[in-house]
């Protein structure tokens, strides 16, 4: 078994995490060599709460409690094999629409530059039904040929006898998808082992 596989099967792959570059604009985006997970999601859904807790940080990546913060794209590079990429999170209202079209083409440039993308995770709130917003970014990811993982946070926040409802009735309004759907808690860390083996076996299969 390759170190790579063996780290998989641990769940133990996001080791060794450090902050690379942020993008700011299309032309700041690092060169892509080695595969790449990418973390959208609307703003305030914990976006980067889950990527701290994914990295065994408090601080890497920061969380505002001012949504829209996120204006560029965040590369962190993991033991030097893979990278994580923060988007810009959508659907604060009170963001100006050129800024607004400026991370969209941001974003656009990034998941069109022919990079090793092998997944976007697509952030859910457990306690809100998926919008239009993000019905919108899973028929973009699949027109564009990415794989969306779901993955719906904030499950400390729904009581234990409604999650499994709730978990259904959101994944009935997603499109079919190829990966199974993930339900965590950055708060609580539930479900993050699953997740984890998950993101590390989608890196792990590298050729
Ligand atoms: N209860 C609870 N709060 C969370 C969870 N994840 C994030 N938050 C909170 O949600 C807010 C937004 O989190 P942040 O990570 O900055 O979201 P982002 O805008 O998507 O990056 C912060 O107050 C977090 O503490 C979670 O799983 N459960
Ligand atoms: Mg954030």
């Amino acid at each position: 078994m390759s170190p790579v596989l063996r780290m998989a099967a641990k769940g133990r792959c996001f080791k060794n995490v450090s902050f690379e570059t942020s993008a700011f604009s299309p032309t700041q985006i690092p060169e892509s060599d080695i595969p790449e997970i990418a973390f959208a999601g609307r703003s305030n859904v914990g976006k980067s709460s889950v990527l701290n807790r994914l990295f065994g940080t408090r601080k890497m990546v920061k969380v505002s409690s001012r949504p829209g913060f996120t204006k560029s794209l965040n590369f962190f590079t993991v033991d030097g094999r893979f990278r994580c990429v923060d988007l810009p999170g959508y659907g604060y209202a009170k963001v100006p629409p050129r800024e607004r079209e400026r991370w969209l083409r941001l974003t656009d440039a990034y998941l069109r530059g022919g990079r090793d993308i092998r997944a976007v995770v697509c952030l859910l709130d457990m306690r809100r039904h998926p919008d239009q917003l993000d019905a919108g970014l899973f028929s973009y990811l699949r027109e564009l040929g990415v794989a969306a993982v779901a993955v719906i946070n904030k499950a400390d926040k729904v009581a234990q006898p409604r999650r499994k409802r709730a978990v259904e009735a959101i994944t009935a309004l997603l499109p079919p998808l190829r990966h199974p759907v993930f339900t965590i808690s950055a708060r609580t860390g539930e479900g993050f082992e699953e997740l984890s083996y998950f993101l590390c076996s989608l890196v792990g299969s590298a050729g």
